[in-house]
C-alpha cells in the first residue's frame, strides 16, 4: 500500500506529454498498484501516472460504486473510434481541486490498450467510463478539463 501525493495546479508536470511504456514489467505493475492506492485514497474514479509525477502513458480507473472494487488498467491507450454524438457531463479533477464544470465529449469511444499484464485488449466505453477514459487520456497529453472552458 503506497499512497502517493497527487500533483495539483499550477504545476508544469501536468502539461508534460507522457511517454509510451515499452514493456509492462514489475516496475510498471508496482506503479499501477501505487496509482490505485492513491486513487482510492482520494475517492477518485481514475488516475493518470503523471498526476503522481510519472510521465508514462498509464491510467488506472474504477467506476464501480460502493466497496465492490473493479480496477481497470490502460497502458499506452489509443482511441480508435469516436461516436460522432457528443454529450456534456460534469467533470472534476483531483489535480484541479474545487472546480467542477460541464465538458462536452463523444458519448462513446473505442479504445485499444494493454492491460496490467501487458496483454492487448479493446473496449468500447460508454457513459461514465467513456467520460473518464477521455479525461485520463487528456492527462497523458498534458491537457486538463479546465482547458475546454474559456
Ligand atoms: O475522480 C474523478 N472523477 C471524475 C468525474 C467526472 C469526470 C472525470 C473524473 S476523473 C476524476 C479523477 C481525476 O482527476 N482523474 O484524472
Ligand atoms: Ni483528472
Amino acid at each position: 500500500m503506497a499512497v502517493k501525493t497527487i500533483i495539483t495546479e499550477p504545476n508544469k508536470l501536468l502539461r508534460q506529454i507522457s511517454k509510451p511504456v515499452e514493456n509492462v514489467g514489475k516496475e510498471e505493475q508496482q506503479l499501477m498498484n501505487d496509482m490505485l492506492d492513491t486513487m482510492y485514497d482520494a475517492n477518485g474514479i481514475g488516475l493518470a501516472a503523471i498526476q503522481i509525477g510519472i510521465p508514462k502513458r498509464i491510467i488506472v480507473m474504477d467506476i464501480a460504486k460502493d466497496e465492490k472494487k473493479e480496477p481497470r488498467y490502460f497502458v499506452n491507450p489509443v482511441i480508435v473510434n469516436r461516436d460522432p454524438i457528443k454529450k456534456t457531463h460534469e467533470e472534476g479533477c483531483l489535480s484541479v481541486p474545487g472546480y467542477y464544470e460541464e465538458v462536452s465529449r463523444p458519448t462513446a469511444v473505442k479504445v485499444k490498450a494493454l492491460n496490467e499484464k501487458g496483454e492487448a485488449f479493446e473496449i468500447t466505453a460508454e457513459g461514465l467510463l467513456a467520460v473518464c477514459i477521455q479525461h485520463e487520456m487528456d492527462h497523458l497529453n498534458g491537457k486538463l478539463f479546465v482547458d475546454y472552458i474559456s
